[in-house]
């Protein structure tokens, strides 16, 4: 019942009970979309990893279905960990995932559906090659770093590509291997690409963009395409990608000039997200991202509550029009669940305004503002020295007064603001251009203190335009979760949140204004979020 579990999602993918961690395998098949994903069967803590499955015809609400793959053969029988889907020629799809062995390896493996004319593909049937791609004596892989095929995809010469996530020391690196029947795998003497002093990247991916805002198939090249390349960060828990070229050729990627690599490059999400994973929707012609998010909570209370870990809204991802960075916006499949709208117009917010907003249900709701900083001559100075913008968020969080902002949302606010999550945006004035900061503030999201309440922090890339700064600010609240866009969709932000009186009807959502200038909020639209049927 929500009175003892005011944590559940509404409108979040997650299952019923127990463990679940990074999604597996995404695609569509026959006009059906499918979701698997890390899941443990036996209790709310990770272990006993097999693939647990979900499909959806709107990414919105899902059915479950049973477990699709788990331990059932040597190359699988202590793990059957993440992996991806391709769809081969035919549309037929296979999926290649990590399987571990009683030496506890890492290899690969593949398996394909029993059934192609059913459209839920509720059984699989793993190969008789199995494993797949596996460490030995003589090829130099780390077999307990040797993990998350992503979807494969098909070069000009008929061969199809896929990378395994790696390390050699210090060295994180896409493993690259190739078939011409996805059964016999020969790894490639080179890696996809490597760097020195990344430490393993799990689940990687690696796909095309544009600055259209439309997918391509994994497979498409070409020389009005750009690749991404996202690792997810072991040592730092971060999925980090560059934008970079794909050379068929000599079957390397090789990031563009600028791009950072590592720790202190572009993040899809500067808060909590992991393991995240793409796919292109051919039918609406996109590229989808799935991410999970773990709990900021105890293993004492996960285990208490029951279970633990959420997939954030699917987000389409295209490539911002700098070429620079990636865009990313939640899918509009999910406004549907929008209710009872409130609007508040076009008002400047004056200094020290907090102003409710009233008449939604504020635990699980789609807030859209739309802001207008004017006095951009009375910004603060930007000490270049404020490199790591998490720290700068940390060190001025929404009750450190600035001149042009803190301004934003609280949201998850208990009546006395005993309890409240910010989001929220600072204007600073640097050498040649302005600076915007992003952050969003945990530290009095609860008055339980054995949760993670570690602020995070992005900047945003945005100029003014003839001497004024818009700034957009899209929160996504769900009872336990906050994702928000910046930007539309420059910097997400996505924490976990556990108030302890902010919960149900008691949560409020405010809109405030904590610097010494005036604000304008041209317009906020805020609508209650109807449960998903998940
Ligand atoms: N989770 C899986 C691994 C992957 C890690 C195991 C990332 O395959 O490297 O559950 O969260």
């Amino acid at each position: 019942s929500p009175a003892s579990q005011p944590y559940r999602t509404g409108y979040h993918f997650q299952p019923p009970k127990n463990w679940m961690n990074d999604p597996n395998g995404p695609m569509i098949y026959k006009g059906i979309y499918h979701l698997f994903y890390q899941y443990n069967p036996k209790g709310a803590v990770w272990g006993n990893i097999v693939w647990a499955h979900s499909t959806s015809t709107n990414l919105v609400d899902w059915f479950p279905h049973p477990i699709a793959i788990q331990p059932s053969q040597p190359s699988d029988i202590n793990g059957c960990w993440s992996g991806s889907a391709t769809l081969l020629r035919g549309g037929r799809p296979a999926i290649l995932y990590t399987g571990i062995n009683p030496e506890n390896q890492q290899v690969q493996n593949l398996a394909e559906p029993k059934n192609y004319s059913d459209p839920f593909l509720i059984e699989w049937v793993k190969s008789s090659g199995n494993p797949l791609m596996a460490p030995t004596p003589t090829n130099m892989i780390n077999s307990s770093s040797f993990r998350d095929p992503t979807t494969a995809w098909l070069g000009s010469d008929g061969r199809w590509r896929v990378i395994v996530g790696s390390k050699r020391n210090a060295r994180g690196m896409a493993i690259l291997y190739r078939s011409k029947n996805f059964v016999n795998w020969v790894k490639a003497k080179h890696p996809l690409h490597s760097k020195n002093g990344t430490g393993m990247w799990e689940c990687p991916d690696f796909y095309p963009v544009s600055k259209v805002p439309v997918g391509f198939d994994t497979s498409e090249n070409g020389p009005t395409l750009k690749h991404v390349l996202k690792v997810s960060l072991d040592d730092t828990k971060h999925d980090q990608y560059t934008i970079g070229n794909y050379n068929e050729v000599r079957d390397v990627y090789v990031p563009d000039e600028g791009q950072i690599e590592g720790a202190g490059g572009l993040r899809y999400d500067y808060g909590k997200y992991y393991a995240s994973k793409t796919f292109f929707d051919s039918e609406k012609k996109r590229r989808i991202l799935w991410g999970w998010v773990n709990e900021s909570s105890s293993t004492e209370s996960d285990i208490k509550k029951g279970w633990s870990g959420v997939q954030a809204i699917p987000r389409t991802v295209w490539l911002d029009a700098s070429g620079k960075q990636l865009l990313q916006w939640p899918i509009p499949e999910i406004e549907y669940l929008r209710t009872n709208k409130v609007e508040l117009s076009r008002q400047v917010l004056k200094p020290g305004t907090t102003l409710e907003v009233n008449g939604i249900s504020a635990a699980q709701a789609d807030v859209e503002s739309f802001f207008v900083a004017k006095n951009l001559d009375k910004a603060e100075a930007f000490d270049p020295k404020w490199t790591d913008p998490q720290i700068l968020c940390s060190r001025k969080g929404a009750s450190v007064k600035g001149s042009l902002g803190p301004f934003g949302l609280l949201v998850l606010a208990s009546k006395g603001l005993e309890e409240y999550t910010a989001v929220f945006f600072r204007v600073f004035k640097g050498q040649n251009k302005y600076v915007v900061l992003m952050c969003s503030d945990q530290s009095r999201s609860s008055l339980d203190n054995t949760n993670d309440k570690t602020t995070y922090g992005a900047f945003v890339d945005v100029d003014p335009v003839q001497g004024f700064l818009s700034l957009n600010l899209r929160s996504l609240i769900d009872h336990s979760i906050v994702e928000s866009f910046g930007g539309r969709g420059k910097v997400c932000i996505t924490a976990r949140v556990y108030p302890t009186q902010a919960i149900e009807s008691s949560a409020r959502l405010l809109v405030f204004n904590n610097g010494t200038e005036g604000i304008e909020l041209t317009k906020m639209d805020a609508w209650s979020m109807k449960r998903a049927q998940i």
